[in-house]
């Protein structure tokens, strides 16, 4: 399976980027490239970096990572360069690579750990070339986790704001159902989309209405020059998120580490963010469950639970041993991975139990491989080493068919969405090679 895995990250890549996937997705995607390289450093901590390089080549002047670096020569996607006209909005984009105006999850300084601690087992040789790397790499993360503390961190909440679904990466999520009615619909030029070229069935993807408000979304970017104080004011969709600033604390820890490796002065801001985002994702716990949720910045509303952002603070970390057990009693309960009605007991990205649970379409309900593989990363740091083994064995078995797809249905197992998807197959290469 293992080499099966390997050979996916190869197939679906391009010199030194690795895509999300042929077919649905011939970019390169952000927190993807994070996953990836966390994977490939098991194997060829060389091609990890330079993948990490290839994505940091798109960042912006601001420091802000878009969430896609595009391949210009990759025609088949939707919307591209053309319509989110990032250069001739804003000077702070690059003229090359184009990218997209927003930004994903900020797991690649956890990336850019995983990536010196591989290359530490291969020799002195090949962890000295990688420190020096790491050396190159840290004012990029630096510029932009502090594009994040400037931009996007709400004060009142601490929580990062996001303003659009796809920031959040769990794009049609019923987290953000109650947000995304507050975006009115825009007369929009007209546009076909390509997604549902490559996926047979439409239920598995986002619905036109959905699309429709993804791009009228774009449309405020635009108007606003991709301003981000300008788009705090008037965005129509501003959610404080609370998995994204879990990441944020996570991705931290990591940079500071890295700062104290490097002698750099930073050390103590970055613990600072950490600190701070966590106690931000601590305070939207419920007291009893733990289940954290998100916050409408617009409205001051709680956003909708049931999805699996509710183990938020489990990611972000830092919690005392009641919290903690609360929590994973949650995950490993009938509400989640120990439902009777799934195939595996893996958590699904909603919860079965909600009215909001669809079993095939996207972030609404089917089993994300790279989530199941992120939660159990925070429970092994968390001490709870036998729920991470039993996450891992159970993805392993889900894995079985080696076709690597973008996401599970939870209840038969049926695979949806891509195939040979990068992020899945990095999950299972990761486990295999440790
Ligand atoms: C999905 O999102 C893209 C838009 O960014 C899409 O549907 O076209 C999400 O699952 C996102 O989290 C992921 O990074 C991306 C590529 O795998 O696909």
């Amino acid at each position: 399976m293992a080499a099966r895995a390997a050979l996916v990250l190869g197939h679906n890549s391009d010199g030194p980027t690795v895509k999300a996937a042929r077919g649905l997705y011939p970019h390169q995607w952000s927190w993807d490239t994070a996953f990836i390289s966390i994977a490939l450093a098991r194997i060829d901590t060389v091609s990890a970096r330079a993948n990490l390089d290839a994505l940091l080549r798109g960042q912006w002047r601001n420091g802000m990572v878009p969430h896609i670096v595009f391949d210009p020569g990759a025609v088949d996607y939707f919307p591209g360069p053309d319509r989110w006209a990032c250069a001739e909005r804003s000077a702070d984009a690059p003229r090359s690579p184009p990218t997209s105006g927003i930004c994903q999850p900020p797991l690649h300084a956890i990336a850019t750990s995983s990536i010196l601690e591989c290359a530490a087992l291969e020799g002195s040789a090949r962890a000295d070339e990688a420190t020096a790397w790491g050396a190159t790499v840290y004012p990029k993360l630096l510029a932009w986790h502090r594009f994040l503390r400037r931009e996007r961190i709400e004060e009142s909440s601490g929580l990062v704001r996001i303003f659009h679904g796809w920031e959040s990466g769990m794009d049609n999520s019923p987290r953000f159902d109650a947000a995304y009615g507050r975006v009115g619909a825009r007369r929009l030029a007209p546009y076909r989309r390509r997604d549902l070229a490559h996926v047979v069935d439409a239920a598995q993807r986002p619905t036109d209405r959905e699309y429709d408000k993804y791009l009228t979304l774009i449309e405020e970017f635009k108007a606003a020059g991709y301003n981000q104080s300008e788009l705090a004011r008037c965005c129509s969709f501003n959610v404080g998120d609370v998995f994204f600033t879990a990441v944020f604390a996570v991705a931290n820890d990591h940079l500071a580490r890295l700062a104290t490796i490097l002698g750099a002065a930073e050390r103590s801001e970055l613990e600072g963010y950490a600190e701070a985002a966590r106690r931000a994702v601590r305070r939207r716990m419920d007291p009893c469950s733990g289940a954290t949720l998100d916050l409408d910045l617009r409205s001051g509303e709680d956003l909708a639970s049931g999805t699996i952002a509710e183990f938020s603070a489990l990611i972000a970390g830092g919690l005392e041993v009641s919290q903690k057990s609360a929590l994973v009693k949650l995950l490993t309960g009938p509400r989640w991975a120990g439902s009777p009605r799934l195939r595996w007991p893996l958590p699904p990205s909603t919860s079965p139990c909600s009215s909001a649970f669809r079993a095939r379409s996207y972030w609404r309900g089917p089993v994300w491989p790279v989530m199941t593989w992120l939660l159990a990363s925070s429970l092994e740091r968390a001490g709870e080493v036998q729920v991470a083994a039993a996450f891992r064995d159970a993805t392993l078995s889900q894995l079985e068919d080696r076709s690597f797809a973008e996401y599970y249905e939870p209840l038969t197992g049926e695979q949806l969405g891509a195939p040979n998807h990068s992020w899945t197959a990095a999950v299972a290469l990761d486990w295999l090679c440790r």
